[in-house]
């Protein structure tokens, strides 16, 4: 099957969940195959006694309703179940150059890999081979590399136990090249809030989301990439609690929602309104935004004091818990509303009203994704958010505090247990000491610096554990083509995706056993764990039969590949490991003690236990020992871009209610109104007239920037949609091959996938 004939484009009238979102489910459920395989595991889903689901990373309450999935979870829970195969014959039938050109929906949904192939560059083909075979010729082949040369990568699903063993193969062959999915996520989470807060990760709770009297929603499409956040949004607006969104989008679910599990709103189709103010910002515009919110409450706050009111600044928290505060109020007061608006998009008026109902609240929580870490200024988006809750001690507080939203079920995990290119996020003393090695001490690589690496040649090894690193990072064709100069490539992974279709000269994909599957070991079934958007910690027990017996799990193939890599040399006691898991959480729990206290008696607790986070009780870990206020160079988005000329926009990279990143379930992205194709440039009706485009016209984007390379994407159908000015919207990761490498956040480098500059040329006029 490829990608359907007919497409439509008409405004979607419904609410998120609903009835819309029970018919997408059943629908995936058939096409799946095998209703029963995946209709009893979604009963399991989330629950204490289940497993944890494979989609995104939103916390897990003690006590879940008795359907504890959503609409987007139960597609992830069948897209994994599916009954179809990819067994060697499928390999025999179609080369790889054939293969290239499938979609990707094609690849994926040809079903779950069922043994270890190799690829064999004179047949062009996938060969079956054993693993026997696989593990020794990896071994022979990555053994004589240098470390520094080979990467790691590791996508957000895997467990905190293969996550574990994985880091500790990279340290042990002697490298900290261990760069993941984060690298294009929350990296910018992760740089900023350690100098913000001194922890991490977020610092909020289910809890508090009851206690919360004012919510602020920065770029997060919680609809379809968390939809069962929807409930906690829910239940707080049903309490009146104001909900505020920055998005340059109208997301629907950020709009109204109808709780597909209760029977009151099914059939009288009531929908609850979530946002009670929404503000379309332009793309990149967040440091304005948070500037202008901060300018007003600063002058609410002279206003009230000089009257004898109540301040509105927390002076009591400021003092005594912060740094850095006359600094940045100081910038904030010079930075001039005219400038404010320009950049951010929005009126003074429109954040007066909004900075209005954040001085009135007592505890504000403030929620992020993508739509803030993925700019140039990714880091300082999130400094600034920190800022916004500084001023009315909106941390460490119940109700209140910062709420990053992962992405995938286990990528905020996989960096507590050590997967890290920065040695100074790793207990390295304690490595050392547990397995009498000497860990490397340089820095590794990250997902940026392995890209270049690959494409000016440094790099000879890459080594996935899942993920699709080819088809997620950006500037995809110039890597494409350095990627077949590696030596070694080795996929892990459960479906086939178009990285599998590009090989170094010796390549292997091997498959593995999914989250959902039983995973049976020398000690009987096995238990794998991860850890939270809100660092609680949950166990997963398997609980479908495996698709194929010759399938091995996670553990066991990094065991496998360790051992024929490292031979004598490695002091890990790898089969004993893959023999009870329970022997990798005391060694995870006898590498961070604090963190993982009795983890083996406590990983069962219903809502998962919370590791500590000194932030939740004020404790600083920063350099000023404070939490510390960070004032932004400039409001800019591109402060080193120049100037940008008039036929410029920035465009906007999103995911579709239809995928999860580059898995594509289907054509359709039914809350934007968008049927049956993925090729489209959503534009604004003013945008539109200025460039002299109509609906349905063809057209290519090409990279507005002067670096001496050409990136376009052709054969794109416009479709008028509600984006600000200046800005334009596309599909991830149909448009990675216009993002320059180069262009990322200047500390996390996570690249800048919300806002990349690009001149639109018309191909063909629309035919109606
Ligand atoms: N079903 C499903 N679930 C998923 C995923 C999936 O693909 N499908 N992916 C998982 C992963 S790995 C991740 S990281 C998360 C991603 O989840 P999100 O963080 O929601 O990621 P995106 O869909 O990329 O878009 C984020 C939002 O940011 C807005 N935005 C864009 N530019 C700006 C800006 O400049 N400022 C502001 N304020 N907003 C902006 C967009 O309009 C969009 O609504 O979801 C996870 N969950
Ligand atoms: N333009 C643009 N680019 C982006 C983004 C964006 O918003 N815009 N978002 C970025 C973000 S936030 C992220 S997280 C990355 C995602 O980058 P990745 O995490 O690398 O990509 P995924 O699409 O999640 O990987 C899907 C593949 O994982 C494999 N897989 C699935 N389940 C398992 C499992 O249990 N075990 C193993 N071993 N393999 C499995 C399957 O083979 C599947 O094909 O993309 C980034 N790229
Ligand atoms: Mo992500």
């Amino acid at each position: 099957m490829s990608q359907p004939d007919d497409t439509d484009f008409s405004p979607y009238e419904g609410p998120a969940g609903g009835w819309g979102s029970l018919k997408s489910v059943s629908h995936i459920l058939v096409e799946e195959g095998d209703i029963a395989r995946a209709g009893v595991a979604l009963l399991k889903q989330n629950k204490p006694d289940g497993f944890m689901c494979v989609s995104c990373a939103w916390a897990k309450p003690a006590e879940p309703r008795a359907a504890e999935f959503c609409e987007n979870g139960a597609k992830a829970t069948a897209w994994e179940l599916t009954t179809r195969t990819v067994t060697p014959a499928f390999f025999e039938a179609h080369t790889v150059t054939e293969l290239r050109t499938w979609a990707d929906h094609d690849l994926e949904n040809a079903g779950r890999l069922t043994e270890p192939m190799r690829y064999d560059r004179a047949s062009d083909r996938y060969v079956r081979t054993t693993w026997e075979e696989a593990f020794t010729e990896i071994g022979r082949t990555l053994a004589p590399i240098d470390p520094k040369a080979s990467v790691f990568y590791a996508s957000g699903r895997a467990s905190l136990e293969t996550s574990y063993m994985w880091s500790l193969f990279a340290r042990q062959f002697g490298c900290n090249n261990l760069p993941d999915s984060s690298n294009m996520c929350h990296e910018s989470t992760s740089v900023a809030l350690p100098k913000s807060i001194g922890v991490p990760v977020g610092t909020v709770t289910l809890d508090d989301f009851e206690k919360t009297d004012c919510i602020l929603f920065f770029g997060q499409n919680v609809g379809v990439n968390s939809p069962r956040m929807l409930h906690q949004l829910q239940a707080a607006a049903k309490r009146r609690v104001p909900i505020i969104t920055f998005n340059p989008l109208k997301e629907r679910g950020l709009e109204r929602f109808t709780n597909p599990q209760s029977p009151v709103e099914m059939t009288t189709g009531q929908d609850t309104r979530i946002s009670s103010q929404y503000h379309q910002l332009k793309a990149g515009g967040d440091v304005a935004v948070m500037m202008g919110l901060a300018k007003a409450i600063l002058a609410i706050d002279a206003a009230d004091t000089a009257t004898g009111g109540e301040p509105v600044l927390d002076r009591a928290f400021i003092a005594e818990h912060t740094a850095g505060f006359e600094h940045f109020a100081a910038k904030a007061k010079a930075t001039s509303w005219e400038r404010i608006e320009a950049v951010s998009g929005l009126s003074r008026s429109a954040l007066e009203r909004a900075a209005a109902v954040y001085a009135r609240s007592k505890a504000v929580i403030l929620i992020y994704g993508m739509g803030l870490t993925q700019h140039r200024t990714g880091v300082e988006n999130v400094q600034m958010a920190c800022n916004l809750l500084f001023l009315r001690g909106n941390i460490g507080r119940p109700g209140a505090g910062i709420c990053p939203v992962r992405g995938h079920s286990n990528v905020q995990g996989q960096r507590t247990v050590g997967i890290s290119e920065k040695p100074d996020l790793v207990p390295m003393d304690k490595l050392k000491a547990l397995y009498n090695f000497e860990p490397p001490m340089e820095t590794g690589l990250n997902t940026v610096e392995a890209c270049e690496g690959i494409i000016d040649g440094g790099v000879k090894a890459f080594l996935a554990l899942g993920g699709n690193f080819l088809t997620a990072v950006p500037e995809t064709a110039r890597m494409q083509e350095a990627w077949e100069r590696l030596d070694l490539t080795v996929q892990i992974a459960t479906k086939l995706n178009r990285n599998h279709l590009y090989n170094g000269r010796v390549a292997y994909l091997l498959p593995c056993r999914g989250r959902i599957e039983i995973d049976r070991q020398a000690t009987g079934p096995q238990i794998v764990t991860m850890e939270d958007s809100t660092a609680c910690i949950h166990a997963s027990h398997g609980i479908a039969e495996p698709i194929a017996d010759t399938l091995r799990s996670e553990p066991a193939i990094v065991a496998g590949l360790a051992k024929a890599t490292l031979g004598e040399r490695t002091t890990i006691p790898w089969d004993d490991w893959v023999a009870d898991y329970g022997r990798v959480r005391d060694a995870i729990e006898a590498t961070y003690p604090e963190q993982f206290r009795d983890f083996n008696g406590r990983m069962g607790q219903a809502g998962g236990f919370h590791r500590p986070l000194p932030a939740r009780d004020r404790v600083w870990n920063t350099p000023t020992g404070k939490a510390t206020f960070a004032t932004p160079k400039s409001l800019d988005e591109n402060p080193d871009a120049p100037a940008t000329a008039p036929d410029v926009l920035q465009l906007i990279t999103v995911r579709s209610n239809d995928q999860f990143n580059t898995t594509i379930y289907g054509y359709d992205d039914r809350f934007r109104g968008i049927k049956g194709t993925r090729k489209v440039l959503l534009i604004g009706a003013f945008e539109m007239a200025r460039l002299g485009l109509q609906d349905g016209d063809t057209i290519a984007l090409e990279t507005a920037v002067d670096d001496g390379i050409r990136r376009t994407v052709e054969g794109l159908t416009v479709v008028r949609y509600d984006v600000p000015m200046g800005c334009c919207a596309g599909y991830y990761p149909e448009c990675n091959p216009l993002i320059p490498l180069w262009h990322h956040a200047e500390e996390s480098k996570v690249p800048a996938a919300k806002s990349v500059p690009v001149r639109i040329h018309r191909m063909e006029a629309a035919t109606a």
